[in-house]
């Protein structure tokens, strides 16, 4: 089919990256494009057992629908098409290709729990749905920009991180979030491969997530989240590189050491912590000035730095760049 491995890949030294996925993602549109909106009906749907469990079903609409805020209308170009960005998804949990969504359909997001831990007043575990009673849900039209170069815009529901942490009521002593995905190698294939340090972890600072950008997302197209995009909740950092956008959360720290990530734990020399955008900042291997518009036939369009969200987050690292260097960009 469309992806092959390099069994170089295989090689802990050689980390896969996710720099093969740009290429077949390239395969993918012009090769395939059609066939993802007749193929995701069924992986979709909820099972009965789903909707007896749980008032949030992935893929069922979201009722009522979440308000749009009015200064997330429009995100300067058009919507990526459903079919095309619920079908194609970097999810390295369930393969190491973009072509997880029927995988991702086993996991199984019913009595989720997230536990919030560290420097907090008190440690505890919410369930989803009782997170859901206490935060305020709105829906924002925002673009996404991968680090291999592609992006998409997408109308995300969710609320804001900053509503997570007023509850979770963190110490003076902590200055960055931690953010862990599930581990449940029986259900995602990928985690059995020992080459990566699973779980997927992701981390910020404490002023990054009080930015009212930060978003955890519970929702997508009007819909609960659909699993293959990290449901039930995910969190989504508009003016970052994707990755730094952790997908079906279960673990909140709030610590006083900057967290290493997954994709810094695997090649430390491409993907750092702060991966925010910057088309003059090149990543070792290709070029960021530029980003394929996915669904868009291949049309590519100039990167802005910041993703285009300077105005609300360029002061949060004014002076930084002469103490980390270019690691501010990647
Ligand atoms: N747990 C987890 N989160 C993840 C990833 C992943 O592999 N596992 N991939 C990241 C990358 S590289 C991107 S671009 C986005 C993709 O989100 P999407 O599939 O919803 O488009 O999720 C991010 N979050
Ligand atoms: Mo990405």
């Amino acid at each position: 089919m469309l992806y092959h491995r390099r069994p170089s890949w295989r090689l802990p030294e050689s980390a896969a990256t996710p720099e093969h996925m740009f290429w077949n993602r390239r395969a993918f549109l012009t090769g395939a494009a059609g066939i993802a909106g007749a193929t995701i009906a069924s992986p979709f749907a909820a099972t009965a057992q789903e909707a007896a469990k749980s008032a949030y079903v992935p893929g069922a609409p979201f009722a009522p629908k979440p308000a749009l805020n009015p200064a997330y209308a429009d995100a300067g170009r058009a919507v990526t098409d459903e079919g095309v960005s619920s079908t194609y998804n970097n999810f390295y949990e369930f393969a190491s290709h973009k072509r997880i969504y029927r995988a991702a359909q086993r996991l199984d997001t019913s009595g989720w729990k997230i536990e919030i831990d560290g420097k907090v007043e008190k440690p505890f575990e919410i369930g989803f749905e009782d997170l859901m009673s206490k935060v305020s849900l709105e829906e924002r039209v925002i673009r996404h920009r991968c680090v291999e170069a592609w992006s998409m815009v997408t109308p995300w529901i969710g609320f804001k991180l900053s509503d997570l942490v007023a509850l979770a009521k963190p110490l003076s002593s902590a200055k960055y979030v931690q953010f862990k995905t599930f581990f449940n190698p029986k259900v995602a294939p990928g985690q059995r491969e020992p080459w990566y340090s699973w779980p997927y972890t992701e981390g910020m600072t404490i002023e990054e997530a009080a930015n009212e950008l930060s978003f955890m997302v519970v929702g997508a197209y009007g819909k609960v989240l659909p699993k293959q995009f990290g449901a039930p909740v995910r969190l989504h950092l508009p003016w970052k590189y994707g990755f730094k956008s952790i997908k079906s959360i279960v673990k909140i720290s709030f610590v006083e050491k900057q967290p290493v990530s997954f994709w810094e734990r695997a090649q430390a020399r491409e993907y750092g912590f702060w991966a925010n955008v910057n088309p003059k900042v090149s990543h070792p291997r290709w070029s960021q000035a530029t980003e394929e518009v996915l669904g868009g036939g291949g049309k590519r369009i100039p990167t802005q730095l910041f993703n285009g969200y300077a105005e609300q987050v360029a002061h949060l690292y004014s002076g930084m760049e002469a103490k980390v260097g270019d690691r501010l960009w990647r």
